[in-house]
């Protein structure tokens, strides 16, 4: 049910790479000013130990953050449009079967102006991630999300945010983990586009059984350095309704030495579709524009709970940037819709739209 540990050692192969001499120079610089900011995060090296580091200090700081987010999104309006009809799953058995224990596990991270930093969220003892997704607070529209990242083993989401521009603005990262208890079959599906200096890139990942249906999804930026952006994260249905893959796609918000490679990672979460019942995708579009920002809400169907988010930025060129991807929820409740917020970097005349895709099942 987990992918082969060749597999997973290439991918730590992978990440390990990332964090160590052979990132670019403007990453050790972020790294470097990270561990001045954060004493106590010197001799630690995994994720995983970096999130409990990291623990004790977010907390304090976590509702003033969501405050202040909620409050920066009211202000430029929200519109919800649903613009999509629901799609109900094939399956219907007299005893529907259903997640237990659903909830949105949430971690800041220190603020600060680094160039770059990371946020890991783990699930309750016992309990498995689903769907990942995360934010970035005050980051004067030049921060991008470089990965929205569910670890393989499935227990914790790694948000990293990378500033597109430099700035002096202190802004946070922020990683959300849906939680479960572990559905049967529940698998981790990594999909990963060629590395090259193409400046628009897209990785699709699926279940490995048409038996399976996806809850959740992730995508990883590897080497874009903060000048390339995730435009979409597009959960896609087979011939019943049923959400089974997805496909992230990224390109340059500002050109990159035709040099440098760079390379898309998308992540698809499944389970058994004996596990849940009445999967489907719901959307919702924005009112094209050529505003800055913009958000959007789509909420599942009532009697449903949303497992996993999506988004897309169509006709964004490249210079619009998702600054956020809300599940709703709290570590009490469970996630009920998908809530992306978009900006343009550098501005465009182009109008664009934003939508919103959640991944529900039956509660
Ligand atoms: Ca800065
Ligand atoms: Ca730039
Ligand atoms: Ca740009």
């Amino acid at each position: 049910m987990y992918p082969a540990v060749g597999e997973r050692e290439a991918l730590a192969s992978r990440r390990g790479k990332s964090s160590t001499g052979t990132v670019p120079d403007n990453n050790k610089e972020a790294t470097h000013g990270q561990r001045q900011a954060i004493p106590e995060m010197h001799s630690v090296t995994t994720r995983e130990h970096r999130g409990e580091a990291m623990n004790s200090r977010a907390r304090r700081t976590h509702k003033p953050l969501v405050a202040s987010f909620v409050a920066a999104v009211t202000v430029v309006s929200l519109t919800t449009l649903p613009g999509a009809t629901p799609r109900i799953g094939a399956a219907s058995a007299a005893t529907l079967p259903t997640l237990s224990t659903v909830s949105r596990q949430f971690q800041p991270s220190a603020s600060n102006s680094a160039t770059a930093k990371s946020v890991t969220v783990s699930c309750p003892s016992g309990q498995q991630v689903i769907g990942a997704s995360g934010f970035i607070g005050s980051g004067a529209g030049k921060v991008v999300i470089d990965e929205l990242y569910p670890n393989p083993s499935l227990d914790s989401v790694t948000v990293s945010g990378k500033e597109a521009d430099p700035t002096t603005a202190s802004w946070t990262v922020n990683a959300y983990a849906t939680c479960a208890d572990p559905p049967s079959g529940l698998e981790w599906n990594e999909g990963v586009s060629g590395s090259s200096a193409a400046n628009d890139k897209s990785a699709t990942a699926g279940c490995t059984s048409t038996t399976k249906v996806m809850l959740g999804t992730g995508m990883d930026i590897v080497g874009g350095q903060g000048e390339v952006s995730t435009y979409s994260i597009k959960p896609l249905v087979d011939g019943a309704g049923r959400p089974d893959s997805v496909t992230a796609s990224a390109a340059e918000n500002d050109p990159l030495p035709s040099t440098t490679n760079w390379e898309l990672h998308s992540f698809a979460i499944c389970a058994d579709e004996t596990a849940v019942d009445g999967a489907l995708v719901v959307t919702a579009d924005a009112t094209p524009s050529t505003l800055g920002t913009a958000g959007v809400t789509v909420h599942c169907p009532a009697g449903h709970i949303a497992t996993g988010t999506g988004f897309d930025i169509a006709n964004g060129a490249g210079e619009v940037n998702l600054s956020a991807l809300d599940p709703g929820g709290s570590t009490s409740s469970a996630p009920d819709r998908s809530s992306p917020y978009a900006y343009e970097e550098d501005g465009t005349a182009n109008v664009w739209t934003l939508s919103a895709d959640a991944i529900c099942v039956q509660s």
